[in-house]
């Protein structure tokens, strides 16, 4: 295995909407990001993702854009991106950014084109189609809810959305769609980006013929019809060829359908695509077979498999990201630790978890100090698109509509999405102006300032752990395995290599366990925990976390 800068780093992902307010308008800016420049330094972190900043009719917060070259004038514009840019690079400190390329807005002049007439030059970048029925061409569904087709009255033709109708589908069969992409990619580079976070990359490449599905699941009609097309290799090859390589840019790819089988060929070293991707096993692991809201309990079996599973097939040739939480989900203190009597002790053990593993570590901003879920009280509170949609959905099927507001509690988007919580000021001092989302209540407890006061806090935790990840190499690189994996409450693994050998115990209960004791006969020492106090042992108290060095 290659040993290289990106695969020690930890990525910090950062939703500029919700960051730092610097200019008083309610939505966070990167004048805001600059500020706290220092402040992200200082957990030890070495590249920083942004969600997209780009200028966008914000239908989806930015993944739908209008126009890629431009830096949306209410994050600041492009000069103050390159203000921003070069104070990263001056922090030593490296800046990947956030591309959505299998869709655009359809503010975004080719697609405004596209749907003037069917011979417009544009008309190609997407996919239209006619009926014959008066119904849409096939009976896919969108992930935002509704079909995946719209109708477009000046043309009477249908185009593809797998997102919002606001999000049409590019055509990436068409060679001028994937050159105009290569030279935004390349604008970026030159401007001294390092790497991109490729949105839904598993989409980019449609199969050859729209089909109506027969399946009623949702991820087998991702799988069997939305992702992994027949030429998505192709199409990252010919990126990574024509435009990466070339600036050494480093790359992750994100997409649902992305599985054990399918996933390494993304990421496979020798294949040239891309360095790493993001997999949903574990973050999919609440949602039953209806999908999101189908909400079912946490499983630390199933959690483990996830794990071991990908650790397994990306041992040998490629390279996993480690993510526990970002701006799709809700927080994962709430959904993978105990966010009442717990957090403190539980977000340090997801946090210990985070940092022994073996992959590229992605850190979501807040959760470095702990932010929980929120429960809004009424759905006028929440501007997530996906949330707003399957609310009017279940609305218009007849559910029960107090019961589905305690759904959106638990998984909506805006969870993850709430202001950063600085202070015990008016609005956690993210915000002199009403913000575009409201705070989470809890930040007169729970916010960055009195977190910078303990020396025991989950921040100063995050620090201590990222120091000593980087100092010892061993839970970058070294082997993994998994112990005694039947036991549903403690997942205990050992990371070792020829310079060392380390166990970590992690109890994801409220009880106090004794993990059975495969340390007979062998000496060893407690490096870190997450509690103050400590017994030199397998005894763990509810949600502590240990990581023992074995000596012989
Ligand atoms: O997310 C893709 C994706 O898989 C999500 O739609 C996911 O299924 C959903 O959020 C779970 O609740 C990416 C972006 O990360 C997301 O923010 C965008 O909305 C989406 O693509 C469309 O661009």
């Amino acid at each position: 295995m290659t040993k290289t800068w990106w695969k020690e780093s930890v990525i910090y992902q950062i939703y500029p909407k919700s960051y730092n307010d610097a200019t008083g308008n309610g939505v966070g800016d990167l004048l805001g990001i600059i500020q706290k420049l220092d402040y992200i330094k200082s957990l030890g972190v070495d590249m920083i993702w942004l969600c997209p900043i780009y200028e966008s009719p914000d239908k989806d917060n930015g993944y739908d854009i209008s126009d890629y070259k431009n830096i949306s004038e209410k994050y600041g514009g492009n000069d103050v991106f390159e203000e921003f840019l070069t104070a990263v690079h001056e922090k030593g400190m490296k800046l990947m950014m956030d591309l959505v390329l299998n869709h655009t807005s359809d503010q975004h002049y080719w697609f405004k084109e596209s749907r003037k007439s069917k011979t417009n030059k544009y008309r190609d970048y997407y996919f239209w189609k006619t009926s014959a029925n008066g119904e849409p061409p096939t009976n896919w569904p969108s992930f935002f809810s509704g079909n995946a087709w719209q109708y477009d009255e000046t043309t009477k033709e249908y185009y593809l959305h797998l997102f919002t109708k606001e999000q049409p589908d590019l055509n990436w069969e068409n060679p001028e769609v994937r050159k105009e992409l290569h030279d935004i990619m390349e604008y970026w580079l030159k401007k001294g980006v390092d790497g991109f976070r490729f949105d839904v990359v598993s989409l980019i490449s449609k199969g050859e013929n729209f089909s109506n599905t027969e399946l009623d699941d949702f991820n087998d009609i991702i799988n069997k019809h939305y992702a992994n097309g027949p030429k998505v290799h192709q199409y990252l090859r010919e990126l990574n060829a024509n435009v990466l390589s070339k600036y050494g840019a480093v790359t992750v790819g994100e997409g649902p359908g992305i599985d054990l089988e399918n996933g390494p060929l993304y990421v496979d070293e020798d294949r040239e695509e891309l360095n790493m991707i993001f997999h949903f096993g574990h973050m999919f692991i609440d949602a039953g077979a209806g999908g999101k809201y189908d909400i079912v309990p946490f499983d630390l079996l199933d959690f483990k498999k996830v794990f071991n599973d990908w650790d397994t097939h990306l041992r040998d040739k490629g390279w996993g990201s480690i993510f526990l939480g970002n701006h799709d989900f809700s927080r994962m203190v709430s959904r993978f630790g105990n966010d009442g009597e717990f957090r403190m002790a539980s977000a340090k053990l997801l946090a210990t978890l985070l940092f022994t593993m073996r992959g590229t570590v992605f850190v979501y901003q807040g959760d470095e100090i702990g932010m929980t879920n929120v429960a809004f009280p009424s759905i006028e509170d929440y501007n997530d698109v996906e949330t707003i949609n399957s609310w009017n959905e279940a609305e218009h099927n007849g559910e029960d509509m107090d019961e589905f507001l305690k759904k959106v509690h638990t998984t909506s988007r805006d969870n993850a999405r709430t202001p950063m919580q600085w202070n015990t000021t008016k609005n956690a001092g993210f915000s002199a102006a009403t913000p575009w989302l409201k705070v989470n209540p809890n930040y007169t407890t729970i916010n960055v300032a009195e977190q910078e006061n303990d020396p025991d806090s989950i921040l100063n935790y995050y620090r201590s752990m990222i120091a000593f990840r980087k100092k010892h190499l061993t839970f970058v690189y070294g082997n993994y395995e998994c112990l005694d994996f039947e036991n549903e409450h403690i997942y205990a693994f050992r990371r070792w290599d020829d310079n060392a050998d380390f166990l970590v115990l992690l109890n994801f209960s409220d009880k106090e366990l004794r993990w059975k004791n495969h340390l007979a006969g062998r000496d060893y020492e407690l490096v870190k925990s997450n509690l103050t106090t400590n017994t030199p042992d397998a005894t763990l108290k509810p949600w502590q976390a240990k990581i023992l060095k074995l000596k012989s």
